[in-house]
């Protein structure tokens, strides 16, 4: 009788796992408008995973603003492996002859985020696939920023889109998870391969987290964006604010471009304070509601420092070549009310 219902338990327990891990991977396609979707335990492992399908002599073309953990994975893993990485400035005019210009003839990948970590530029989607195309190259937007709310973009011709569902996705700050989407049978299959042979997969009880996080996903966004809006208008005619980054302001360089691409702006708002590192310092010693701590896309707010967090693994040079100022502080807005947020960022800047 035991045997018999153990027997029974072991079926079940399989059964869980198999169909939660593979549940997520199609909600997660279905979000995204792709066909196949593969998942794992973190964005760092669902970016490894697709820049396995490079080779020793390969070569990648990458935006120049991306979150600093891709960044030391290209530039002290991948890059051992014989791939090396040109990076783009797109604060050009002609930022499509950029790309083109960056293409050798080992080129194999494009890799943009959009917004960008930590300055929240806009890459244009729909051109770079046609870049791409003509190339023969794979376009690998990673969407964790704006998630597939706000900004799909495999529909602009892009080949696979990356997530950190450790963010947005999840939308609560308890998991750590990626994803990798595409609507392409062949790199679909050879990902699948590297998913299994690298094995860097989700546990069946986050994937069941991000499962239930997609549910609540466009009420969160929506909630995040308007919250984020209030507060850019807020800081951008404060005086004790320098500059301020956010796409959904009508005066950020790539404001036109964003609203032909997404159809919200998303959460997240980096600013530079007047005063420089000594005004970073006060103001982290007085905000309350935002927590300091790397991530994003939590419902609560929390403020990162990119230049001894995120982005902390760029050598200085190169991260002040980026703009990557001392004086930059990155807001991951919450859906906390709009008006304490004003107030904890008002008492901690006056
Ligand atoms: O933390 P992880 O789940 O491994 O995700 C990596 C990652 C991938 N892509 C983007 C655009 C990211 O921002 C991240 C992680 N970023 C942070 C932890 C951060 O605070 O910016």
């Amino acid at each position: 009788m035991f045997v018999e219902s153990r027997k029974k338990l072991r079926e079940l327990h399989k059964i869980y796992v198999i169909l939660t891990c593979n549940t997520v991977e199609q909600a997660l396609a279905s979000i995204e408008s792709g066909k196949f979707g593969l998942a794992f335990a973190s964005g760092l492992a669902a970016t490894t995973t697709v820049l396995s399908l490079l080779k020793n002599g390969d070569h990648i073309v990458a935006v120049d603003d991306l979150y600093g953990g891709t960044y030391r994975l290209l530039e002290k893993v991948v890059r051992n492996w014989g791939v090396t990485t040109t990076y783009v400035d797109i604060n050009v005019e002609d930022v499509n002859s950029s790309f083109q210009n960056a293409i050798q003839p080992n080129t194999k990948l494009i890799w943009i985020e959009t917004p960008t970590n930590p300055l929240l530029k806009i890459v244009d989607i729909a051109s770079l696939a046609t870049i791409a195309r003509q190339n023969q190259l794979i376009l690998v937007v990673d969407n964790t920023f704006v998630s597939p709310y706000f900004q799909r973009p495999l529909e602009l011709g892009a080949d696979i889109v990356v997530h950190s569902t450790t963010k947005y996705l999840g939308g609560h700050s308890d998991i750590i998870g990626g994803a990798v989407i595409t609507s392409n049978e062949e790199i679909y299959s050879q990902l699948k391969f590297y998913q299994n042979a690298i094995g860097a997969v989700p546990s069946p009880f986050d994937s069941y987290l991000v499962l239930r996080g997609i549910k609540t996903l466009a009420v969160r966004m929506r909630e995040h964006e308007t919250n984020a809006l209030h507060l850019a208008n807020f800081l951008q005619n404060h005086p004790k604010v320098e500059r301020i980054y956010y796409p959904g302001l009508p005066n950020h360089p790539q404001h036109q471009l964003a609203k032909t691409q997404m159809s919200g702006f998303g959460g997240m708002i980096s600013l530079e304070l007047k005063g420089g590192f000594a005004a970073v310092e006060k103001f982290v010693s007085r905000i309350k509601l935002f927590l300091l701590a790397e991530s994003l896309g939590g419902v609560e707010s929390l403020l990162c420092y990119p230049v001894k967090m995120t982005h902390g693994a760029i050598p200085e040079a190169e991260r002040l070549k980026r703009g990557i100022k001392d004086n930059l502080v990155r807001l991951s807005v919450g859906i906390e009310h709009k008006l304490d947020l004003q107030t904890d960022l008002e008492n901690a800047l006056n």
